[in-house]
């Protein structure tokens, strides 16, 4: 028997939880699993340290069941799409199933299912699924198929293979609203949003021939536009796309002195090795951290230095 099934089989209370900041991969994950353990009637209890969530993710199943809180007596935790601990933002006192495809993870679960070769932590949880012939139902496959739009760009991605396409096929088959996944989390934007993209891009400045931009959001951005967090991520996405850029990479204020920073590349270049290096991990072509300086500037200096030294 698998160890997670025997693990969801001997739990009384189980907690399903989504990372800071979560994105439609780790809510959808998080989510499916959710609708699963609702199946088997067990006590089942959602948490996510942030308290602003991102909006666009409010059409998944069961968003509004997810709490800030901790509950009380809960003996099994699940981690979705965490590449690290501290992502989780809460201290845990009981087992922990770590299910992942961040090839930063350091497996710090009791139980992991870790593919770092999956599109979509979705993929990871999608194969469990499958592998033991557990029924997909429209809602589980509505947030699996979120976080495999998603963390694939819309199939875009190198990542994106012909399996990706049997998974999404089988999603759909199974009931996902794949139009709904494409509106809400592709084509749906605030006028704040667009306001805070056009900022970062007037100011986004190029380096090394081209070859690097760096998007500094400063706090007066947010309170100039009302935007939140996430809606940054566009501008991110649209400066990579530069024809000479092959490494963008956006840096904004979190709390005081905490620098949170974020970066993208073209051509393999291995962004969880840099990110490693300000403390932080992900993917070879997107990675994050977060760290503490004065300035964005200090840190936007100390990455340029950084790129030099692997290119
Ligand atoms: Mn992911």
């Amino acid at each position: 028997m698998h160890a997670l099934l025997k693990a969801l089989d001997d739990a009384k209370h189980i907690l399903i939880i989504a990372h800071l900041n979560p994105d439609a991969d780790s809510m959808g994950s998080a989510l499916a699993m959710y609708t699963h353990v609702l199946r088997l009637h067990k006590k089942v209890s959602l948490y996510c340290v942030t308290e602003n969530m991102n909006p666009a993710l409010s059409f998944l199943p069961f968003f509004s069941k997810v709490k800030h809180y901790l509950p009380k007596d809960y003996d099994l935790a699940l981690s979705f799409d965490c590449g690290a601990m501290k992502r989780l933002g809460v201290e845990l006192e009981s087992q922990l199933v770590n299910i992942d495809h961040h090839v930063s993870n350091a497996n710090y679960g009791d139980i992991n299912l870790v593919d770092t070769s999956a599109i979509s932590t979705t993929q990871v949880l999608y194969d469990f699924f499958k592998t033991n012939e557990i029924k997909l139902n429209a809602k589980m496959a509505t947030c699996l198929y979120a976080g495999l739009v998603d963390d694939s760009q819309n199939f875009s991605t190198e990542k994106t293979k012909a399996r990706t396409f049997l998974m999404a096929a089988d999603l759909v088959e199974c009931g996902a609203d794949n139009a709904l996944c494409t509106k809400e989390l592709f084509k749906t934007r605030s006028l704040a949003s667009i306001r805070m993209k056009a900022k970062i891009l007037a100011s986004a400045k190029l380096h090394c021939s081209g070859k690097v931009i760096s998007n500094l959001v400063h706090q007066s951005f947010f309170e100039e536009t009302g935007a939140y967090e996430v809606d940054c991520e566009e501008a991110l996405h649209e400066t990579l796309d530069l024809c000479t850029v092959e490494f963008a990479f956006m840096l904004r204020f979190t709390k005081n002195t905490r620098i949170k920073g974020s970066l993208r590349s073209k051509n393999g270049l291995d962004m969880n090795k840099m990110a490693l290096v300000f403390g932080g991990g992900g993917h070879v072509h997107s990675a994050g951290f977060v760290c503490d300086a004065q300035s964005l500037e200090e840190i936007e200096e100390k990455i340029i230095q950084e790129y030099l030294k692997i290119t």
